[in-house]
């Protein structure tokens, strides 16, 4: 158990996020009539009609998210041009099963028989109680941001190790090669690494090294490392020998290297990207610098590890991690343009 207290990353220092009150009577409305039962039946589709399932011998990509805000915007990105595997939701800002069910709803949406396994994945059980911002949080992106009325309720249980283990097993099991973007603490990573071994090229992370970085300043350790160190430390070593690439948002410039409303209302209005625009458009207090509540913060997080998966010439190296070198349109644009790329 931690107690994050005052040590909090800075992203998230002073972050106050819309408790959102909720009427309890009202009744759940999911846009687009996506069925109640995918808030409440099993995370993954069956791997006939799953459209992430990798042909024999084909490059995979898994995504280890904890269903921030920004992990809102960075898994479309991904979805939308790669075959993905599995998506692992593991506790952080929200918690595994709740996030699972917001994951799968939101790709889910238009069409339900196509999406891609969500897993829920490994819990730290961490002593939140110091940080003030997350209960907020996770209420919000129980409802996928803006996307539901009234926030998705699961079950607090842990998942077991096995669990997750086995279903990795099979999902990954005709991948040759698997490219893994991580953008939650690494809870889930140290119990399914050993599954993946030998097939992993490259491991993307959004943050900064736990160690190495002239970067970083003294005692900054990025948040998915401070969540659960334990299990940062225990992942250190190994993620240093399957290619890694930690990735941060630029923190310096005049303007906050941060999400605008233009980027997301240039998203079309159908499929997953009208999905993600609905989402985000429908509570725009969580991310958009012009209405974020007051002592938020929003940066281009995992949406940079996001963009990096998918064209890592656009980066630079920053001491121990990787920054975007685009000029911020330039970078909401291809955002936009990632996102849009959905046809499936
Ligand atoms: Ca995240």
């Amino acid at each position: 158990m931690m107690n994050f207290g005052v040590s909090a990353d800075a992203r998230f220092l002073g972050r106050i996020i819309e408790g959102g009150s909720v009427n309890s009577k009202t009744r759940m409305l999911v846009h687009f009539g996506l069925a109640f039962a995918l808030l409440t039946g099993p995370f993954v589709s069956s791997a006939a009609a799953v459209t992430g399932k990798p042909d024999a011998g084909t490059s995979c990509v898994i995504i280890d998210t904890d269903w921030d805000i920004d992990d809102l915007m960075a898994i479309p990105a991904i979805v939308a041009n790669r075959k993905v595997a599995a998506i692992v939701v593991t506790e952080g800002a929200s918690t595994p099963r709740v996030g699972a069910a917001a994951v799968s709803t939101m790709l889910s949406s238009p069409r339900p028989t196509r999406t891609v396994p969500v897993l829920p994945g490994m819990s730290s059980n961490a002593d939140v109680s110091g940080l003030t911002w997350i209960a907020g949080l996770r209420e919000s992106q129980a409802r996928v941001n803006g996307l539901l009325v009234e926030p998705i309720s699961a079950s607090t249980s842990n998942v077991r190790a096995e669990k997750l283990q086995s279903r990795l097993t099979s999902l990954t099991r005709d991948c040759t090669d698997i490219e893994l973007m991580i953008i939650g603490p690494f809870t889930s990573y140290v119990t399914y690494a050993p599954i993946l071994s030998g097939r992993i090229s490259r491991v993307v992370m959004q943050g900064r090294p736990l160690r190495g970085d002239p970067t970083t300043a003294p005692g900054g350790i990025s948040f998915n490392c401070l969540y659960d160190l334990t299990s940062c430390r225990k992942a250190f070593p190994t993620l240093k020998r399957v290619n890694p690439y930690w990735i941060d948002a630029p923190k310096e410039g005049p303007v906050a290297y941060a999400p605008s409303t233009s980027m997301v209302t240039s998203l079309k209005s159908t499929g997953l990207p009208g999905t993600t625009k609905r989402a985000l458009m429908g509570n725009r207090s969580t991310w958009d610098p012009l209405a974020l509540m007051p002592g938020s913060k929003s940066l281009f997080w995992d949406q940079s590890a996001a963009l990096f998966l998918l064209n890592d010439r656009a980066f630079q190296q920053v001491g121990g991690h990787w920054e975007s070198k685009l000029p911020l349109t330039e970078f909401q644009n291809r955002w936009t343009s990632a996102v849009n790329n959905w046809s499936w």
